[in-house]
């Protein structure tokens, strides 16, 4: 209807910048702790066999646990790392190892 220049204020000039930020998923760390009785060969071999890691970084790794107390052995997705846990302490105790592995948000 108008024909008058429009300015700030009006509805015509108003931006809406939407911020879209990228949502990630929260990771967890995978953690083992010492203990005094579980063999260090059978650690190694836990990160072997459900870490995909290879001999030397698994020693590594169980030496780092063992001098330290604990160590992140790795970082995961809420689910696979649940599932983690639970194989490396279902495998700990069937082998009747006191061996414990959690996990904690990153
Ligand atoms: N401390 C154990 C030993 O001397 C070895 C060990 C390492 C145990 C790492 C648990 O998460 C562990 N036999």
């Amino acid at each position: 209807m108008s024909d008058a220049p429009q300015g700030p204020g009006d509805d015509t000039s108003i931006l809406t910048k939407t911020k879209s930020k990228t949502q990630r998923p929260p990771l967890y760390k995978v953690m083992l702790l010492n203990d005094d009785y579980t063999p260090m060969e059978f650690v190694v071999h836990i990160l072997e066999r459900f870490f995909g890691l290879n001999h030397a970084q698994s020693f590594e790794i169980m030496l780092a646990v063992h001098k330290k107390g604990l160590a992140v052995v790795g970082v995961f997705s809420y689910e696979i790392a649940e599932t983690k846990v639970a194989q490396v302490m279902d495998f700990a105790r069937r082998h009747q190892h006191p061996l414990q592995c959690t996990m904690e948000k990153e």
